[in-house]
C-alpha cells in the first residue's frame, strides 16, 4: 500500500487534527464515547485487507469491517460503478416506478441464493431486513385466513439488527434490557453446549437443542406462532455454531405446526461459512433469507429479504385490484440505483472470483491457526466456521467485557484492527486474505493476550 499521504486539511494524528469539542459532535453508534473520544482510533483509508489509520499507520483489518468487505476493501470495480450510476440515475422513486439496475439485481441475487427463494424485496440495512422479514411473516398468515399466528420467536445470543422487531427477537441482553417491552416474542437456548467447547467447525452433538421449539408450541400453540428467526452462525454473539443436524430438525418441526423459518443470513450469506449460504451448509429450505453485508461489499448500505414464491404469491393473490399494493411496506431508499450498481459489481466479484470458494480453501488454516492459542490463559473457549472465529475469554468477575477490550485496544496498537463483542474476540476476515497475514492476526493475539492480566 502507498505511504500514507497526509489529507487535507488533516494532520497526520490519531485524532486527525479533530478537537475534542468536534468529536463529541458526534455520537457514535454500539461505541465507548467517552473512552473514544479520549483516545481516538480514526480510519482514513482502506485497500485489500487493510485500513490506514489518521497516525499513519497500516492496520489488518481482521473483520472484514463489520464482516461486510468480505471482498477485499477497495475494488475498482466497485468504485467506478458507484461513480458511473451516480451520474446516469441518482435516485429513481421506489415506490409505483422502477429502474433497470433493480431488477437485474433481483435476478442476480436469485441465481446465486439457495433454489426456493425467487423473490427478492431490498432494504438499506440488515436490520431493516430483519424487521421486513418478520412483518411479511405476520401479512402472511393474515393473508392465509390464521390472523392470530403472530408470536415471534427468536434463539439466545441471536443478533437481527437493532430496530424494534430485530431486537425484540435477539438474544443479547446487553442490545435489548435498556428498551423496555418491545414485540412480545420467545427465545430458544443458545445452541452452545458445554461439552462443545474447542470443537472445529460444526459440533457434532446437540440437535435435539431444536426440541426446545416443541416446547414453545406447547406454551403457546402453534396456532399463534408466525415464525422462527435464526442466523445459521451467530456472528455477534460470539460465532455460536449449531451442532450438526440443529437447523433441519427446527425446519422439521416448523414444517410440522405451520411456522415460518427465516434464516438471517445478514452476516453468513456469500461465502462467510465457506459454504455459499449457511442454509446450503446446513441443508435447509427456508422460507425467507434475509441479506446485507457483503451484498456490496459493504461499501453502500443495501440488504434485502429473499421470499421464496408461496410467499410472494400469497400476497399477490391476496393483494385485491390489480393496482392495489400487495404490501404496505418500504423505504425511500428501497434498490437505491447507486446501492444496486454496488451490488451488481460485487456479485461480479463474489462470482468471477469464486469467493465462497477461495473462503472454503482458506478456512482451514484459519481453523488451525486460531486453535493453536490454545492453552492461553484467560481463553475458554474457541469456535470457528469457514472464514469466522471466536476467542472466548475469561470474564473479569463483574466485569465481562474489560478484557476483550484490553485485548482489542492492545491490538489496535500493534497494527490490527480486532473486534470484541460480550466476552469474546472475533475474527471474519477478508476471503482474499493471505496466510501471512492470519499468522500476522493470531501473533498479535498470542502476544496480546498474554500481556493482559
Ligand atoms: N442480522 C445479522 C445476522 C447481523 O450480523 C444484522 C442483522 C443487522 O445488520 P445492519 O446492517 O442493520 O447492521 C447483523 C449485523 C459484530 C457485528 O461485531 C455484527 C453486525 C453488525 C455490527 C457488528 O459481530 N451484524
Amino acid at each position: 500500500m502507498a505511504e500514507t499521504a497526509p489529507v487535507k486539511g488533516w494532520e497526520p494524528t490519531a485524532a486527525a487534527g479533530l478537537s475534542r469539542t468536534e468529536l463529541d459532535a458526534y455520537w457514535m453508534p454500539f461505541s465507548g464515547n467517552r473512552q473514544f473520544k479520549a483516545d481516538p482510533r480514526m480510519i482514513i483509508g482502506a485497500e485489500g485487507c487493510y485500513y490506514r489509520s489518521a497516525d499513519g499507520r497500516r492496520i489488518l483489518d481482521s473483520l472484514s469491517g463489520l464482516w461486510c468487505a468480505s471482498f477485499g476493501h477497495g475494488r475498482p470495480e466497485i468504485a467506478e460503478a458507484v461513480g458511473r450510476a451516480v451520474g446516469e440515475l441518482d435516485y429513481a422513486p421506489a415506490f409505483q416506478f422502477g429502474h433497470p439496475g433493480v431488477f437485474r439485481l433481483a435476478n442476480r441475487v436469485r441465481e446465486l441464493t439457495p433454489a426456493g427463494l425467487d423473490h427478492v424485496f431490498f432494504t438499506n440495512s440488515g436490520s431493516e431486513a430483519a424487521d421486513t422479514a418478520l412483518k411479511m411473516a405476520r401479512a402472511y398468515w393474515r393473508h392465509r385466513g390464521r390472523a392470530e399466528k403472530t408470536r415471534l420467536i427468536g434463539r439466545a445470543k441471536g443478533y437481527h439488527g437493532v430496530n424494534v422487531g430485530g431486537t425484540s427477537v435477539g438474544g443479547i441482553g446487553g442490545n435489548r434490557k435498556h428498551f423496555g417491552t418491545l414485540l412480545e416474542a420467545d427465545h430458544l437456548s443458545a445452541p452452545l453446549l458445554p461439552d462443545n467447547r474447542f470443537s472445529r467447525g460444526v459440533p457434532e452433538h446437540g440437535a435435539e437443542l431444536a426440541d426446545e421449539l416443541e416446547q414453545l408450541v406447547a406454551l403457546h400453540d402453534a396456532s399463534t406462532i408466525a415464525a422462527v428467526i435464526v442466523e445459521p452462525m451467530s456472528g455477534s454473539g460470539g460465532v455460536v455454531v449449531p451442532p450438526a443436524g440443529y437447523l433441519k430438525r427446527l425446519r422439521e418441526i416448523c414444517d410440522r405446526h405451520e411456522i415460518l423459518l427465516i434464516v438471517d443470513e445478514v452476516l453468513t450469506g456469500f461465502g462467510r461459512t465457506g459454504a455459499p449460504f449457511g442454509t446450503e451448509l446446513y441443508g435447509v429450505r427456508p422460507d425467507m433469507i434475509t441479506l446485507a453485508k457483503n451484498l456490496t461489499n459493504g461499501t453502500v448500505p443495501m440488504g434485502a429479504v429473499v421470499a421464496s414464491g408461496d410467499i410472494y404469491h400469497t400476497f399477490m393473490e391476496a393483494g385485491g385490484p390489480e393496482y392495489m399494493v400487495e404490501f404496505p411496506h418500504g423505504y425511500t431508499y428501497s434498490g437505491h440505483p447507486v446501492a444496486c450498481a454496488a451490488g451488481l459489481a460485487a456479485m461480479d466479484i463474489y462470482e468471477g472470483e469464486r469467493m465462497s470458494q477461495r473462503a472454503a480453501e482458506m478456512a482451514p488454516y484459519l481453523e488451525e491457526q486460531v486453535h493453536g492459542l490454545r492453552g492461553l490463559r484467560h481463553i475458554v473457549d474457541i469456535r470457528n466456521l469457514g472464514m469466522a472465529a471466536a476467542i472466548q475469554i475469561e470474564a473479569l468477575p463483574g466485569e465481562p467485557l474489560r478484557r476483550p477490550w484490553r485485548i482489542a485496544m492492545r491490538a489496535w496498537e500493534r497494527g490490527l484492527y480486532l473486534r470484541y463483542g460480550g466476552d469474546t474476540v472475533q475474527l471474519g476476515p477478508p476471503f482474499i486474505i493471505e496466510r501471512e497475514q492470519i499468522d500476522e492476526i493470531c501473533n498479535i493475539l498470542h502476544d496480546v493476550i498474554t500481556e493482559i492480566d
